[in-house]
């Protein structure tokens, strides 16, 4: 369906966590996350942009999502006319990386085309091969053993299906070691966020007597090569986060063999149009694929759970309930998870959740309208 972006609203919110959330790059109270609305004949669409506080993840950070998108990806899209949501990515194709704010703008076409069409999103994308998503959660580097049991029985008792623990030196082999004596059974896999190199292979090499799911991303952040040469001395799967940022890239990783598994996130690849070619690609080549998380609000969360109803998001994600992130929502209704660790995906238009204004506003720190010519 075709559609003009008449007019685009950042945003700029500040939620603080529940719970701080520390990966190996650092420890995180409070997200900083720029949302985009565009809109055409008075319909909104919406999306947020899932950079970090600061470059650490990967280069980009709140601060410079917002000049990004405000001078070189609006100018380039408004008053655009736009026959599907999945041309949009390609104007801004001539940026380098910025992914996530390009992905951010892109994921509100894509819910702006479902409202327009009176569909939800996950039908827009193509998805609905699977409706009831398995969610598992990421469980970041505690200040103690204990707690870190602690917060793994919570989770377990919730009903998530999979418990995926931060790792970084001096926090993962003794640690997943009494982690897997307290819970034999459990899938379990350990996430490093790039903070081994080659060199560690013995170490990462260690863990293979723990029955790990995947280790997710043990290398640098843009490597792929080190990770085929890993995997070939390693039995436990590697799952790839960072380092997969098209489909090319899933491409060429599966020929390496650096990895067995590759966790999807879509801001990381630009966005729902990449997505998808990093899920068919995968697909095609049988490797399993999952739903990463950026500690989204419920905007984020529910594109997440949309992306998650195609048909090779076979392992649980990251996609997790609002509550273990947030007291308040933005969304009116927050992402809840069923006993048996499940999410049932929305029937409502767009992203499927009415958004709290009032609430979001109270949030939000910084607004700017960008307009037509
Ligand atoms: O590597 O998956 C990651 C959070 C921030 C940055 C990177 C990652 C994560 C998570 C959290 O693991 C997943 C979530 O609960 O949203
Ligand atoms: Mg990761």
């Amino acid at each position: 369906m075709a559609f003009v972006i008449d007019q685009i609203k950042l945003r700029h919110i500040q939620m603080p966590l529940v719970h701080f959330f520390q990966t190996s790059f650092g420890r995180t109270y409070a997200r900083d996350i720029v949302l985009v609305e565009v809109i055409s004949g008075g319909v909104s669409g919406w999306g947020e942009v899932t950079a970090g506080e600061n470059p650490f993840y990967n280069e980009e950070w709140t601060g410079s999502v917002w000049p990004l998108l405000r001078d070189y990806v609006a100018p380039r899209v408004i008053g655009q006319e736009f026959q599907a949501a999945s041309e949009v990515a390609a104007r801004s194709a001539h940026i380098r990386g910025h992914l996530m704010a390009r992905g951010g703008l892109e994921a509100a076409c894509w819910d702006l085309e479902a409202r327009l069409k009176g569909i939800p999103l996950y039908k827009a994308i193509g998805g609905g091969a699977i409706k009831e998503i398995a969610c598992g959660v990421s469980i970041g580097i505690q200040d103690s053993v204990d707690q870190l049991l602690g917060k793994i029985e919570t989770e377990l008792n919730a009903g998530y299906r999979r418990i995926k623990m931060k790792i970084a030196p001096g926090w993962d082999v003794e640690v997943i070691r009494a982690v897997r004596a307290r819970f034999p059974k459990v899938l379990l896999t350990a996430d490093a966020n790039s903070a081994y190199t080659l060199a560690d292979w013995e170490l990462l090499a260690a863990l293979d007597e723990f029955d790990l799911m995947m280790i997710e991303q043990p290398l640098a952040h843009d490597e792929i090569i080190d990770h085929a040469e890993l995997q070939a001395k390693l039995k436990t799967p590697i799952c790839l986060d960072e380092c997969i940022r098209s489909a090319h890239q899933a491409e060429q990783a599966i020929r390496l063999g650096a990895g067995k598994i590759i966790n999807i996130k879509l801001g990381r690849v630009g966005g729902f149009t990449e997505a998808i070619k990093v899920h068919d690609v995968c697909r095609a080549h049988g490797i399993p694929v999952w739903c990463g998380g950026m500690l989204e609000s419920g905007i984020g969360r529910a594109h997440n759970i949309a992306l998650s109803t195609l048909p090779n998001f076979i392992l649980p994600g990251d996609v997790s309930a609002s509550k273990r992130y947030w007291k308040q929502e933005v969304i009116t209704t927050p992402v809840e998870v069923s006993a048996h660790g499940t999410i049932t995906v929305s029937e409502g238009i767009g992203f499927g959740y009415g958004i709290d204004l009032a609430f979001l506003d109270s949030i939000s720190i910084r607004r700017e309208t960008i307009n037509k010519p």
